[in-house]
């Protein structure tokens, strides 16, 4: 019995490797690695145990972004978000992801520890998008797919670092920009100061996704993002019943984060995670398909410690799918990525063509 168990989890953990996977929903300062923080944090002269490297992971979502502070005191130069990025992408080929749009929120550091001054906005991108030309002259054979959002930081950016930031990201539109997003510390800022710039973002060809009912409040903010209708919402853990009933209704797509939500006190267990009020097993997939799409992703998975092969054991094991029902969990993704209609076409085919290969 015993070993007929381990048996399965065993190939559970290989399946949910295999699995061709999409990540829609990682931040890549929260997504770096330990071993990265451990070391710039020595480099910086920054103690470890005091900025808290030492313990496994928050608890709270305050804690949380106690260490992206600390991250970002870690994180000082262009050459150190190069890494960021390159690292970020080799890690997802790893885990088996054909598909990542990877968010970050531009700020001006130097190009070294030595510079003096502080360079662009522009400079920032551009080091993140060479951290994922570097991957992709590295990798051989098939290559994870990179694209990038930027995100405006609710609790620190003003309506006009906004307006700045979409400009931002207009300007780097051809060179894999496909999006914004609206993130930081949920408990703080106002959606409305952010709306105008993300319209206007919208208007140019922008994709938008937006944090939403991280905490417990702000139900008529989520009122009004919906009223937004964003192309995809980011968590959705706090809806209340009129809300939720609008956002089924709607058909955004919602990226769930379920050991971020977890660990961040925003679910009191991974059992009554709301995944469960949007997905729901049926022996139709075309049923399936009327209801919301739900995107598996990490978050932070440097700062949760989960990359995405393990989010989707969770979900699995919790929700007792079977590796049918993940395969298209994990396939229904692709029509919430932030790609033209050609591009979906080749990562559905890439998709298919790893399970096919792995048969
Ligand atoms: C809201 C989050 C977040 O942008 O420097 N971020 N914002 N809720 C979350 N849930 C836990 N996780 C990360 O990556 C780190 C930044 O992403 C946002 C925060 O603004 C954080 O400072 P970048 O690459």
């Amino acid at each position: 019995m015993a070993v007929a168990s381990t048996g399965k989890v065993a190939r559970r953990d290989e399946f949910v490797h295999r699995l061709p996977k999409i990540e829609l929903h990682a931040h890549l300062n929260g997504s770096i690695r330990r071993s990265t923080l451990c070391e710039l944090a020595a480099a910086r002269g920054i103690d470890a145990a005091a900025a808290m490297l030492d313990s496994p992971t928050p608890q709270t979502l305050s804690e949380a972004f106690d260490v992206f502070r600390v991250i970002h005191a870690c994180v000082t130069t262009l050459e150190d978000i190069e890494r960021l990025a390159y690292e970020l992408a080799l890690d997802l080929d790893d885990d088996g992801v054909v598909y990542a749009e990877i968010r970050t929120t531009p700020r001006a550091l130097p190009a070294s520890l030595a510079a003096q001054n502080a360079g662009t906005l522009d400079e920032y991108v551009e080091a993140v998008l060479r951290g994922f030309a570097r991957y992709d002259s590295k990798q051989e054979g098939d290559k994870a797919g990179l694209r990038l959002i930027l995100s405006i930081d609710r609790a620190k950016h003003t309506a006009s670092d906004a307006e700045a930031i979409v400009d931002l990201a207009l300007r780097f539109q051809t060179r894999g920009v496909v999006g914004m997003d609206l993130s930081g510390d949920p408990t703080k800022g106002e959606w409305a100061a952010f709306e105008p710039a993300l319209q206007r973002a919208r208007l140019h060809g922008l994709k938008i996704t937006l944090h939403a009912g991280e905490v417990r409040g702000r139900d008529d903010e989520m009122a009004a993002m919906l009223a937004f209708h964003p192309d995809r919402f980011g968590h959705c853990c706090f809806v209340s019943a009129p809300n939720l009933a609008l956002l089924k209704q709607s058909g955004v797509p919602i990226e769930l984060c379920l050991t971020s939500n977890l660990l961040s006190n925003s679910t009191p267990s991974l059992e009554r995670h709301h995944f469960r009020d949007h997905y729901t097993h049926v022996d139709s997939h075309a049923e399936q398909e009327e209801r919301t799409v739900c995107c598996i992703s990490t978050d932070d998975s440097g700062v949760f410690n989960s990359p995405l092969s393990n989010e989707f054991r969770l979900v699995m094991q919790t929700f007792a799918l079977d590796e049918e029902q993940a395969f298209h969990l994990a396939r229904r993704t692709l029509q919430a990525t932030f790609l033209t209609p050609s591009a979906h076409n080749s990562t559905n085919e890439a998709m298919n063509q790893l399970m096919r290969k792995d048969d």
